[in-house]
């Protein structure tokens, strides 16, 4: 791969240092570390109306579940996705099906984007026993096997080593899996993030790190606690692990990053970073008022960048009527709202279940 400035003072080490490194042959060390590309290939409108449904669920779900929160209806921490959706989507799009997913505690987009019911979703952060946790993890734990979810997770980092473990499970059952691996720029500073990425490469276990740079973990700004900070997608570098940058607010870009990733890492050839530029247009969680960034830009981002409004656009350009897209706008609220409804009326759990699913049943 094309060394960084820093990166490349390696080249100043004795013959053998290098020799020792993973052979010249790797593939891996002739992809190149990039910035976002000028323009992606445009989507069929199928894809524009698939990416604008699908974004369009998330954006409501989340609205809904900020308002219910809101209501006193969610209990505990909740994080919402609002500004992020283009990632999740293009991803998807981009994945094959038994492609796995692990994320932090901003989860709940992965979620429907991997087909979960929100009707579960929004059970479990009521906190009812229809919930994918059975009303018992709430927002940050949530899980589904059937869908290839693998969470949901509290501790910023920790589903980096999970997800690099998924995928050393992929390469050890030769089941041509890739599993995405999303983390957050503030995690970015975490060791454990670097052995995971030692591993991968050394392993080259198939796994794509999708680094969702949104620029600020809870109140702290990237330029404030990460170093060289406008290039985290070369944090693998001396790993050997390509990095790409692309523009998280739009849909296509990140198809074609996923497309590429994916196919490097289902390749045999090891991990890929792809950094993704995003914002988050709601404070960290539902408690955070945001003062430590303007209402301005906020507002910038939101009127120049924001993913659906992109694709919404892109749609009417090409035919699309507005009387097509108001329909789909219906039927993703008719959705959500369900969901809301299920999630209030549904039962909480029975007292009986403050035990179970703490430990697995020896034998199970
Ligand atoms: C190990 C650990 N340290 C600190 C925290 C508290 N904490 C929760 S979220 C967060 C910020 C993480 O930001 P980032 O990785 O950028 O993800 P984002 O919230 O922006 O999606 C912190 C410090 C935690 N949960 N775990
Ligand atoms: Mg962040």
């Amino acid at each position: 791969m094309a060394r960084s400035k820093d990166a490349g003072k390696t080249a100043s080490k004795p013959k053998s240092a290098r020799s020792s490194a993973r052979s010249s042959t790797s593939p891996a060390r002739k992809k190149k570390s990039t910035k976002p590309k000028a323009s992606p290939a445009e989507f069929t409108p199928e894809q524009d109306l698939h990416a604008y449904r699908q974004m369009l669920l998330i954006r409501r779900f989340e609205e809904k579940a900020g308002q219910m929160y809101g209501m006193g209806l969610i209990g505990g921490f909740c994080h919402l996705y609002i500004g992020q959706e283009a990632i999740v989507t293009g991803l998807k799009m981009a994945i094959e099906e038994g492609d796995q997913m692990v994320t932090s505690y901003r989860d709940h987009g992965h979620m429907l984007a991997c087909g979960m019911d929100p009707r579960g979703v929004m059970a479990e952060l009521t906190g009812r026993r229809g919930g994918y946790s059975r009303g018992k993890g709430g927002s940050m734990h949530m899980f589904s096997r059937e869908k290839n979810f693998f969470g949901g997770h509290g501790i910023v980092g920790a589903q980096v080593p999970i997800g690099t473990g998924l995928a050393f499970a992929d390469k050890y059952l030769d089941n041509d899996r890739v599993s995405l691996t999303f983390f957050g720029e503030g995690a970015t500073n975490q060791g454990q993030v670097y052995e995971s990425f030692n591993m991968a490469s050394l392993w080259r276990l198939p796994v794509v790190y999708v680094l969702e740079n949104n620029r600020y973990a809870m109140g702290t700004s990237v330029t404030r606690s990460a170093a060289k900070s406008e290039e985290l997608f070369n944090r693998g570098s001396v790993y050997g692990i390509p990095g790409e940058q692309v523009d998280g607010m739009d849909v296509r870009a990140v198809k074609e990053a996923g497309d590429r990733a994916a196919a490097w890492a289902r390749g045999g050839n090891g991990p890929m970073i792809l950094e993704m530029m995003t914002y988050r247009y709601r404070g960290h969680s539902m408690s955070d008022p945001a003062k430590y960034r303007t209402r301005e830009e906020v507002q910038k981002m939101r009127a120049e960048h924001d993913p659906i409004e992109q694709v919404r656009v892109r749609l009417m350009e090409r035919g699309a009527t507005e009387d097509t897209l108001k329909e789909i706008d219906r039927e993703v609220r008719a959705i959500v709202s369900e969901a809301a409804e299920f999630a209030q009326a549904d039962l909480e759990p029975d007292a009986s279940e403050l035990w179970t699913d703490v430990l697995i049943e020896a034998g199970a």
